[in-house]
């Protein structure tokens, strides 16, 4: 599966069959074989056991789709934002959104009232869903958006009291009075239409609209069930959903996917513990997709034994690298499932890679799926043509799943593609005789915290903010159970004085916890730069990562 063109150099396509994508509204897609599962559970809350059918599931899409059409009057290309935590009406309100002919932009429900404002600023979202304890967050977010959105909450339990001014959203998915013949596919649909509108910092910079399509999605959906065979009818599969929804990784990998198949989703708004045995336990987990920090978590807690995860036959680790031998250690303490991993990222829907079954090279992220073509460029780029095997340089990727582009980002968009449609990864990696990848650095400035981003321009920025604050620059350096840890470098401005734990402090409260300055703050002369101004991250991280 080496080719070489003139073009192109050398590059790699998939021992998958191509796949066939899919040319229908992302939510038709979700749906086409549900009939055969309909009065299977769907989607069910660990914490409340509340569930849906897929039939229920359903049919309140479809009426949330309806009253956000007639009561809401929002049609293409208007976009809806979902600021929830995991919960079994999230898939309700994102497929619902669709089924109107919206675009959804996914918000992560623990950011600050600035995080949220931003994406609502930038995505011009019109419609907002969220959970009755973030209401106030919402409205403070809102108001500095300078937006009066109209805001639909969940209420998570029985007791909670729908706060004043918010939507039910439990009233507008209700199936109750609802005039399905009202609905209106948008006039001018085309499955290249955008779907998905999340937010990724891509190889430089504050974080940027990805654009991703009905037929990114779908395919992608189509790629990871050739590679992974969910069979509902067979096992009857049930994922622990732990992964937040509001990621491309639990968004398409572990909701749409699934639900696709017609596996069972036991939702967790947040990771805790006792929960996630639970799910493993009492609902019975069979599908595992997870980040390093949580196999770890399965490797050293005790109370997880192979006995509570006896259903589990499928676990999938990605957003994030894992060391060869957590890999071992961890099917020495599960040895009945199948350990694979995938990688990718937001502006390819998101898989790019994935071990195939048998796969014992586990320091591989994989191979191409179906229809997907990889090339291994040189680091200086140059013509941008592939290496052979075992030559290190920039992951490009092109297939199906990959994103048009950032949204209204022309500038962008040039530098993060190659001609052809080569969409640069900003991943250092290199593959293997036998076409396998592996991913041995990253060139991009992004920190992965938890397999979250955590764009260093965004915290350089809270930084800049500081009266005392002449400059900062901020990277990753090594933390063992997160991965990677934000650093700062900052200098003050004249005579001032502060300390790490101030300065640390102060972007604390300004950030999701995610986002701390965990890896601490350095005081510093200057900034490396080079003569264009640019800072020289891989120096910081060479020279300030002891
Ligand atoms: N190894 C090393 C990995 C890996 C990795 C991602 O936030 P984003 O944009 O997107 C993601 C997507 C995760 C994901 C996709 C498909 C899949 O199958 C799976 O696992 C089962 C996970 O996180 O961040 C993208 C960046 O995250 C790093 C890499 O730097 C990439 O550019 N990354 N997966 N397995 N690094």
């Amino acid at each position: 599966f080496l080719h070489y063109n003139a073009e192109d150099g050398y590059y790699k396509t998939s021992p998958f069959e191509p796949i066939k994508v899919p040319n229908v509204p992302l939510h038709e897609y979700v749906w086409r074989n549900f009939k055969k599962w309909e009065n299977a559970t769907a989607a069910v809350c660990v914490i409340t056991d509340r569930q849906y059918t897929f039939a229920q599931l359903r049919d309140a899409s479809a009426a949330f789709a309806v009253r956000l059409q007639t009561k809401f009057k929002l049609a293409k290309p208007d976009v809806l934002a979902i600021c929830l935590p995991n919960l079994p009406e999230y898939p309700i309100a994102c497929l619902g959104g669709i089924e109107a002919g919206l675009a959804v932009t996914t918000i992560n429900p623990i950011y600050t009232p600035d995080e949220i404002a931003r994406q609502l600023t930038f995505s011009n979202a019109k419609f907002l869903v969220g959970s009755a304890q973030g209401y106030g967050t919402l409205r403070e977010a809102c108001k500095l958006a300078g937006k009066q959105l109209p805001i639909a909450v969940v209420r998570c339990t029985a007791g909670e009291a729908l706060p004043e001014g918010a939507i039910d959203f439990f009233e507008v998915m209700s199936t109750e009075n609802v005039r399905y013949d009202e609905l209106r596919a948008p006039k001018d649909a085309s499955a290249d239409d955008m779907v998905f509108l999340p937010f990724s910092s891509g190889t430089t910079g504050l974080p940027k609209g990805v654009v991703l399509s009905h037929n990114n999605i779908s395919s992608n959906c189509e790629q990871i069930q050739e590679a992974l065979r969910v069979d509902a009818l067979e096992y009857q599969d049930t994922l622990p959903a732990v992964l937040p929804f509001f990621h491309i990784y639990g968004l398409t990998v572990v909701m749409l996917s699934k639900l696709g198949e017609g596996a069972r989703l036991a939702t967790m708004p947040a990771f805790k513990p006792d929960d996630f045995i639970k799910a493993l336990d009492t609902y019975k987990g069979s599908i595992l997709n997870l980040v390093p920090p949580i196999a770890l978590f399965m490797i050293n807690n005790p109370k997880l034994t192979q006995e509570v995860a006896s259903n589990l036959r499928v676990v999938m680790s990605g957003a994030a690298p894992i060391g060869q031998h957590d890999v071992e250690r961890f099917l020495k303490k599960f040895p009945k499932t199948r350990f694979m991993q995938g990688y990718g990222m937001t502006e390819a829907s998101p898989v790019i890679l994935m071990t195939p079954e048998g796969n014992t090279r586990y320091a591989s992220t994989g191979i191409a799926p179906g229809s997907t073509e990889c090339k291994i460029v040189p680091l200086e780029g140059g013509d941008a043509k592939g290496v052979g095997p075992r030559t290190t340089g920039e992951l490009c990727v092109r297939g199906p799943q990959v994103m048009s582009g950032y949204l209204n980002n022309e500038e962008a968009n040039e530098v993060t593609f190659y001609p052809g449609h080569w969409l640069r990864t900003g991943d250092v990696a290199f593959y293997d005789e036998d076409g396998y990848f592996y991913i041995t650095d990253r060139m991009k400035e992004l920190i992965k915290v938890k397999g979250f981003q955590v764009p260093p321009a965004e915290l350089e920025a809270v930084l800049r903010d500081h009266p005392k604050i002449l400059e900062a620059a901020v990277f990753g350096i090594p933390h063992e159970l997160n991965g990677e840890a934000p650093r700062a470098l900052v200098v003050l401005r004249e005579n001032e004085t502060a300390t790490a734990e101030e300065i640390a402090a102060y972007v604390a409260e300004r950030v999701a916890h995610y986002k701390k300055l965990e890896g601490g703050v350095i005081f510093v002369d200057e900034v490396p730069k080079n003569p264009t101004g640019k800072i020289l991250r891989k120096d910081l991280k060479a020279k300030f990562s002891d």
